[in-house]
């Protein structure tokens, strides 16, 4: 914090305030006038006391260079910091052993959470230097990036590089503070991108790196063609994206395939099984007798050869599901033929597993690759899908955007619940300050009972359900009416629902796949839904970072038109009052930077007083007293609560450790002194 502050004084063109805090008022609209004045100077960091507000320039700027990042580096043992590498960074501390230390990027799609991860990344693992062992890992590190972009980023109507999946990347360091190991969690693809897109919307990068990028020998083994032969890609006649070369990018996807281990042979197995799902959309049924069968066989042949599965038990797979069936007290299972309609979404289903399997696969080879067997010091961090409303929004945005309202919710419960009842519990004097906390809205999609949440109703509705279309769409919209209909964050009509979440109101469009697809699955008990999955997934990672202190970057998207210094004031507005800043900036303003139990306090200032030095006899919180009167240090300053003392500027804190270590220098010097005296 100190070195911040000197930087700050030292080296920054005034342009607005850089720290919110200081803003003489603390209104919206002052706040987003704030940050277009920094926008349009290129200032596009901004902080509200240790939180970092960033706002997405639509251009490179310099703030990530290789000079920037040398000096920064040199400026962790000088002292020339760069506030935002180091915010970015989240070390406003020492690493610590056992201490996590998450990055969380939050922000809506396209507001640059992905960018800044990538820089957090790039920034680790150039800095340190290290063996042969932590090179391999920074390699790693790095190259996992254009890796699971390849299979896991899409252009979207809202970012022409999306992530359709969420993922938590730790990266471990050694003793010696080189980053020797890392793991990535990942989290639930949006996997239905795979068999169809929203108009103008992409399917996930590596196909059109495929179709652009295969050497003539790929092309004739994987049956590469142009990209509107197959029914998967040509239903939304989304080809190209501005600015991004497929073709070259392809041989960034295969060579960090190389430095992350996966051989020769298993690249050829990968491919051929993204070429395979390609293949796979383009089997079409008809009916016959009331029965799908498949259209023309000589489409079965090639994907079959490619999935390396028998083109006799494709088609059976396809056109016909298993069944248990009881006949008079005996159990057998039977095979129960599919109408067309059915065999599609069958075909679909196989296309999204098998999609989400390589996904997995691929993640674990990079994890194999940087796996370490224990923890020493840990950096994370959390890059998910933004918040984002489409013109249709179907399951994935319901989750989507459900794992935003639990982010948001671990910085409404750290921030603003868990500090102001700090001051309560401690009896500091205190004015409350308001503000909406959006439990409410995680409740009613996960609640298990009273009232059951979305996805319990959801789940039910599915394990009752044998198939999509008997009626499932209108049952779940009664159940939902009548279980949450008077909620005041739901509501629901005969075509879909609309939750209302902090960020805004999308419609969950009942008809657009808003079943999970193993609604379609015989499954004995009740099925793991996807919702479950990601329901689960989410509460892990809260319980996980709600034990750190985490640090958060919150992205703002300046406009819609991804152009470089245009400003679209009403939705910036949205996104600040969403987000929370102004009541961010009032608890940080009206509250103290930093607090200490009386112990510790008194342990590390010991050195300031005789009579604290080397241990204070007595009551500790008169000891502290003692303490900050005999420094002189202004009454408003600070204040005693029940076991911490909370002191109110930074600066008044710069000044303790300032005469802490003078005082430590002049001891120093006096022990040397009379060591050279005695020898
Ligand atoms: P997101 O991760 O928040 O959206 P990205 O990080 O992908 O958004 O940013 C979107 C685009 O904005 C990038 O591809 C860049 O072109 C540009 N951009 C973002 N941050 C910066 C920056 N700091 N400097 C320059 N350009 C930037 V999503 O994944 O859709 O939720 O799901
Ligand atoms: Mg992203």
């Amino acid at each position: 914090i100190k070195e911040r502050y000197h930087w700050q004084t030292h080296n920054v063109k005034q342009s607005g305030v850089d720290d919110m805090v200081l803003l003489a008022k603390i209104s919206e609209d002052a706040i987003v006038e704030n940050l277009k004045k920094r926008f349009m100077d290129d200032y596009i960091f901004t902080y509200i006391g240790p939180v970092l507000i960033s706002v997405n320039p639509f251009k490179q700027l310099p703030y990530f260079t290789d000079r920037e990042i040398d000096l920064y580096q040199g400026a962790v043992m000088s002292s020339h910091p760069h506030p935002p590498l180091d915010l970015a960074l989240g070390w406003t501390g020492p690493l610590q052993e056992g201490r996590k230390l998450p990055s969380l990027c939050s922000g809506e799609s396209g507001a640059g959470k992905t960018v800044a991860a990538k820089y957090i990344m790039g920034y680790v693992s150039k800095v340190s230097g290290g063996g042969p062992k932590v090179q391999h890992v920074k390699d790693i590190i790095l190259k996992s990036n254009p890796l699971l972009e390849a299979f896991g980023n899409a252009k979207t109507v809202r970012n022409n590089n999306s992530s359709r999946f969420g993922k938590y990347f730790e990266i471990q360091f050694s003793r010696g503070g080189e980053p020797d190991g890392g793991k990535i969690s990942n989290f639930l693809l949006e996997k239905s991108r795979v068999v169809n897109q929203n108009p103008g919307e992409r399917s996930f990068h590596i196909y059109y790196q495929l179709l652009e990028g295969a050497s003539p020998e790929q092309q004739e083994n994987l049956g590469i063609t142009s990209p509107d032969y197959y029914y998967y890609l040509n239903q939304s006649a989304a080809y190209k994206v501005d600015d991004m070369n497929d073709r070259q990018e392809f041989q960034e996807t295969l060579a960090a395939m190389d430095v992350v281990g996966v051989s020769g042979e298993e690249q050829t197995l990968v491919l051929q099984l993204v070429a395979g799902i390609l293949h796979l959309g383009n089997i079409s049924f008809r009916e016959s007798g009331n029965y799908a069968v498949v259209e023309s066989e000589d489409f079965l042949a090639f994907p079959a050869y490619l999935l390396g599965i028998d083109q006799d038990r494709l088609r059976e797979k396809l056109t016909s599901r298993k069944m248990d069936s009881k006949w008079g007290g005996r159990s057998e299972v039977i095979d129960v033929t599919l109408n067309v309609e059915q065999a599609s979404f069958t075909r679909d289903a196989l296309a999204k597993a098998l999609y989400a399997r390589l996904f997995d696969y691929l993640v674990d080879a990079v994890n194999k690759a940087m796996q370490k067997d224990h923890e020493e010091y840990n950096i994370g961090v959390l890059d998910i899908y933004g918040f984002e409303i489409f013109q249709k929004n179907g399951f994935e945005q319901f989750c989507i955007n459900f794992v935003n309202e639990k982010l948001q919710q671990i910085f409404i419960e750290l921030t603003l619940k868990a500090e102001q009842e700090e001051y309560v519990q401690e009896g500091i004097r205190w004015s409350p300050i308001d503000y909406f906390n959006n439990k409410v809205v995680c409740d009613l999609i996960e609640n298990k009972v009273n009232p059951p949440g979305v996805m319990s109703i959801l789940d039910d509705v599915c394990a009752t359900m044998h198939a999509k279309g008997e009626g499932a769409d209108q049952t779940l919209l009664q159940k939902l009416q009548m279980v949450i209909g008077t909620h005041p964050h739901f509501n629901s009509w005969n075509k879909g629902f609309v939750v209302h979440h902090y960020a805004g109101k999308p419609t969950n469009d009942i008809n657009s796949n808003l079943f999970p697809e193993n609604l379609n699955a015989e499954k004995k008990g009740r099925p793991t839904t996807a919702s479950s999955k990601i329901k689960k997934q989410a509460n892990n990672l809260v319980d996980t970072l709600m034990k750190c202190t985490p640090h958060y970057i919150r992205c703002i998207k300046p406009n819609e038109t991804k152009r470089p210094r245009d400003w679209e004031e009403s939705r910036v507005k949205h996104q600040v009052e969403y987000l929370g800043l102004r009541e961010n900036i009032r608890v940080r303003r009206a509250g103290y930077a930093y607090r200490r139990v009386f112990q510790k306090f008194l342990h590390r200032y010991a050195i300031l007083t005789p009579e604290t030095w080397p241990a204070w006899r007595g009551d500790e919180r008169r000891g502290v007293v003692h303490l900050l009167n005999s420094v002189n240090m202004d009454p408003d300053q600070y204040q005693l609560g029940r076991s911490k003392v909370f002191i109110k500027a930074p600066e008044s804190l710069f000044l303790l450790e300032e005469m802490r270590e003078r005082r430590y220098d002049g001891y120093a010097r006096v022990i040397q002194k009379a060591w050279r005296k005695h020898v």
